[in-house]
C-alpha cells in the first residue's frame, strides 16, 4: 500500500517534468492542471506580499504610502499638463441651466463675515499688498458661462455664472511677475478654506473671479462677494468669498490635498 503511494507519487512528480509528448493525455491533463495551479498560488502569493509591502510602507503624515503617492505624483504631472489649461470646456445656452443651484460646502463660510468692508487682498510678489474691493473688479469687462459643474462628490449641474476673466485681471492691475509664478492661492477672509491652482489652469480662458450667479449678485452662502469658477477643474477648486490671493512656486496650501489626500490639481 505504501510502496504503491510511494510510486504513484514518484511518477506524478516523473510526470510534471516529463516532456509533453512522453505523456498520454490523462498525464498530459494532470501535468496541466498541477502547473496552473502552482502559478496561480505563486502569482497570489506575489501579489499578497507585495499588497503587504505597499500597506508597511511609510506614510507621508499619515496619508498615502510613499510608493503609492509617488505613483499618483507622476499621474498629477502628466494630467495636469494634459488636461485643464489646454483645453476648453463644454459650454451651454443660458437655458439649460439650472435656476437655483445647488449649495455645497460651508468652509470658511463664517456668518460674522461683514460684506460692507470686504476687500481682496493681492498679496504681489515684492510682499506689498494691493486692496481691491468689487467696483475695482467690475471695471474689467464682463464675461459669462454656462458650463457643467462637477463636484468630485459625484453630482454636476449646468450653472450660469458671470464675472471678470481672471487673465484680465492680471494684465489690467500689472500682476505679470506674479503670474509669471507657478501657482496662485486663494483663501477665504477667515482662512476656513484655501486652495491651490496651477497658474496656466488660473490663466486659462474660462476662469473668472466671478460676482454674478444667474444675473444676479452671488448669493452670500455661494461665496458673495467674489469667488472664483474654475470650469477646468473639480468643484473643489471653485473657493467661495476670496479673500487673498497669492502667488507662489511652490504649491499653496489645499484644503482637500491636504486633509484628505486627494490628487492637488483635480483637472477636468
Ligand atoms: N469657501 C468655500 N468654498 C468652496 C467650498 C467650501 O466648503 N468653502 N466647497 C467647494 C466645493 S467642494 C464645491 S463642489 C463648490 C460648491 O459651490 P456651490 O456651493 O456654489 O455649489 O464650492 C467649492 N468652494
Ligand atoms: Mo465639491
Amino acid at each position: 500500500m505504501l510502496n504503491k503511494t510511494i510510486i504513484g507519487m514518484s511518477n506524478f512528480i516523473k510526470n510534471i517534468f516529463s516532456k509533453d509528448r512522453n505523456l498520454n493525455v490523462e498525464q498530459l491533463i494532470q501535468k496541466k492542471t498541477i502547473l496552473s495551479f502552482t502559478f496561480f498560488i505563486a502569482f497570489a502569493a506575489f501579489a499578497f506580499w507585495g499588497w503587504k509591502w505597499l500597506r508597511n510602507q511609510p506614510t507621508e503624515s499619515g496619508k498615502t504610502s510613499v510608493p503609492l503617492r509617488k505613483v499618483l505624483n507622476a499621474n498629477e504631472k502628466i494630467f495636469s499638463g494634459i488636461l485643464s489649461d489646454k483645453h476648453l470646456a463644454k459650454t451651454f445656452p443660458v437655458s439649460k441651466a439650472v435656476n437655483s443651484a445647488r449649495v455645497n460646502g460651508y468652509l470658511g463660510m463664517n456668518n460674522n463675515f461683514d460684506p460692507s468692508t470686504w476687500m481682496m487682498n493681492v498679496i504681489k510678489a515684492t510682499g506689498d499688498t494691493l486692496k481691491l474691493n468689487l467696483d475695482d473688479i467690475k471695471k474689467l469687462p464682463k464675461t459669462e458661462i454656462v458650463f457643467n459643474f462637477k463636484c468630485i462628490e459625484g453630482w454636476s449641474q449646468i450653472t450660469y455664472w458671470g464675472g471678470i476673466k481672471f487673465s484680465d485681471f492680471i494684465k489690467a492691475y500689472n500682476l505679470d511677475t506674479e503670474a509669471a509664478k507657478k501657482f496662485l492661492g486663494l483663501r477665504t477672509p477667515d482662512n476656513g478654506y484655501y486652495v491651490g491652482i496651477d497658474m496656466p489652469s488660473a490663466l486659462h480662458p474660462q476662469t473668472l473671479l466671478c460676482y454674478e450667479l444667474n444675473g444676479k449678485p452671488l448669493p452670500m452662502n455661494q461665496g458673495y462677494p467674489l469667488r472664483l469658477i474654475i470650469p477646468v477643474k473639480y468643484g473643489v477648486k471653485s473657493l467661495k468669498r476670496i479673500g487673498d490671493m497669492f502667488f507662489s512656486d511652490s504649491k499653496p496650501p489645499d484644503y482637500w490635498a491636504d486633509e484628505k489626500g486627494y490628487d492637488y490639481y483635480l483637472g477636468l
